[in-house]
C-alpha cells in the first residue's frame, strides 16, 4: 500500500523538524504527537518526522496519527535491508530529508519531555546546537533503569568528554544524550560517519559548534522496550575509537597486528623445523587474510558501497600483497645470508619497509572513489511512504 501523508507546511519555509527515530514504538506515537502539538501549536512551520526502523506496526500507527491532522507528521520508513547504521543512521537520514532551519532530535518513548522542545528551539537562536543535558544544573538521569545503566552512562560520558576535550569536554556535559536541537546548516552531512547510537557525539566531535545546554530530567520509558544492550556498549567504544583515530592510524593498527601475526607464525614454523623461506611465505598468506578481514571491519567499513564487491576487493588485496611478498623474499634472503640477520628480525625489517608502500596502494587503488554517497534532499512538501 502506498499512502501520501499531508504536507507539513503551506505557510512558508519549514522552521523546525522534530526528528524522532523509532524502533517498535507503536504505543508511544500518538501520545508523543499530541503532547508536541499541545506545546508547538499549529503554526504550520513545525513538523514531526518519524524515521522508523520498526518491525511492528509503528508505520501504520504513524500514518493514522498523520491522517488525523493534529500537526504535520511525516514518516520515513526504512524497510529491512535499508536500515543502515541503526539509530545514528536513522537520525542522519532524517537530517538529510529535511530543509527545515532547525532540527530537534528526540526519542520516541517519552523519556524526553516534548514540553522542552520549544525551549530548545528558542535557545538555538544563539547557538549551533542546544543540548538537553541530564548532567547540568537541575538535570537528572533518574530515568535510566538501574544503578548499573546509570554508572555505564556516566562513565561513558566522561570517557567521551576526555577523548575530545575541546570540542566536547569543555562545552558539553552530556554528549550521549539523544535530545538536542541543531541548526541544520551547521552540520556538514558529508563529514558524518554515523554508527552506533550516539549521533550527537559524532556531530560535536566533527565540527566546531557553538554549544548551549539546557538541563532536563530524563523520564522513564512510556511503553515498549529499551534497545540498550552489551552490543550497543561495544559499538560505543568502537565509535569513540574511530572518531578519535583517523583512517591512517586505524590502518596502522591493523598493519601492526598483522605484523605480529606474521612474525609469530614465522617463528613458530621455524621452531618446528620449517625452512625460513617457506615459513615466510605461509606467514605472509595468513597475515594477508588477517589484515583484509580487520580492515574491512575497522578501517574501511564506511566505504563498502563503492565500485568493487567484497570478493573483488579480496582479490585485489591478495594480488597486491603477494606481489609484495614475492618482492620482499629476495630482500629477506639477502638480509639473512648477506648481513647474517636472524630470519625473523630480517622479516621484521622487510615488513617495515613494505608498510608505507602498502598504505599508498590500498588507499589510492583498492578503496579509491568510495566517498559515502549522500542522496539528494527529499522535498519536505510531500513524502511518499510505503506502508506494509
Ligand atoms: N530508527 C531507529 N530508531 C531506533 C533504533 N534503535 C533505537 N531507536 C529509537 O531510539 C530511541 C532511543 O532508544 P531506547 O531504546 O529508548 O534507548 P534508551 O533510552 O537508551 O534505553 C527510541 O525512540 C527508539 O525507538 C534503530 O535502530 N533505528
Ligand atoms: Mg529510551
Amino acid at each position: 500500500v502506498t499512502a501520501t501523508l499531508p504536507a507539513p507546511s503551506e505557510v512558508g519555509a519549514l522552521d523546525t523538524t522534530v526528528l524522532v527515530p523509532t524502533f517498535n514504538e507503536g504505543d508511544n506515537v500518538e501520545v508523543l504527537v499530541r503532547r508536541l502539538a499541545a506545546v508547538l501549536g499549529g503554526d504550520g512551520r513545525t513538523e514531526v518526522l518519524f524515521v522508523d526502523d520498526s518491525t511492528d506496526d509503528t508505520p501504520q500507527r504513524v500514518a493514522e496519527v498523520a491522517r488525523r491532522g493534529i500537526m504535520p507528521v511525516r514518516l520515513l520508513h526504512r524497510p529491512a535491508g535499508e536500515r543502515v547504521s541503526g539509530l545514528s543512521g536513522a537520525v542522519s537520514a532524517g537530517l538529510r530529508s529535511t530543509d527545515a532551519t532547525y532540527v530537534v532530535v528526540m526519542d520516541g518513548d517519552l523519556q524526553h519531555p516534548p514540553e522542552l522542545v520549544p525551549e530548545l528551539r528558542r535557545a538555538a537562536e544563539d547557538a549551533d546546537v542546544v543540548v538537553a543535558s541530564r548532567y547540568t544544573g537541575d538535570g537528572d538521569a533518574g530515568g535510566l533503569a538501574g544503578g548499573w545503566r546509570r554508572s555505564v552512562s556516566g562513565s561513558s560520558t566522561l570517557l567521551a568528554r576526555a577523548c575530545f576535550p575541546r570540542r566536547v569536554g569543555r562545552v558539553c556535559t552530556d554528549p550521549m544524550t539523544g535530545f538536542f536541537c541543531v541548526l541544520r546548516e551547521a552540520v556538514d552531512l558529508q563529514r558524518l560517519r554515523p554508527r552506533g547510537s550516539k549521533i550527537l557525539l559524532e556531530i560535536l566531535a566533527r565540527h566546531d559548534m557553538r554549544v548551549c545546554e539546557l538541563p532536563f530530567a530524563f523520564g522513564t520509558r512510556n511503553a515498549g522496550d529499551s534497545t540498550a544492550s552489551w552490543c550497543n556498549g561495544l559499538h560505543f567504544l568502537y565509535q569513540l575509537g574511530s572518531l578519535r583515530m583517523g583512517r591512517m592510524s586505524r590502518f596502522a593498527l591493523v598493519g601492526g597486528l598483522g605484523t605480529l601475526v606474521n612474525l609469530a607464525v614465522m617463528a613458530a614454523l621455524i621452531a618446528v623445523g620449517t625452512p625460513y623461506v617457506i615459513a615466510a611465505v605461509v606467514a605472509a598468506e595468513i597475515s594477508i587474510l588477517h589484515n583484509f578481514l580487520m580492515q574491512e571491519r575497522f578501517v574501511f567499513r564506511d566505504l563498502h558501497e563503492g565500485r568493487h564487491g567484497r570478493w573483488s576487493r579480496l582479490l585485489q588485496f591478495f594480488a597486491f600483497n603477494n606481489i609484495e611478498t614475492v618482492l620482499r623474499l629476495p630482500v629477506l634472503v639477502a638480509l639473512v645470508s648477506g648481513l647474517v640477520l636472524f630470519p625473523v628480525a630480517a622479516q621484521a625489517l622487510t615488513l617495515a619497509l613494505a608498510f608505507v608502500v602498502r598504505f599508498l596502494f590500498v588507499s589510492r587503488v583498492v578503496y579509491r572513489g568510495r566517498a559515502v554517497r549522500t542522496g539528494p534532499v527529499v522535498p519536505t512538501s510531500v513524502q511518499t511512504v510505503r506502508i506494509r
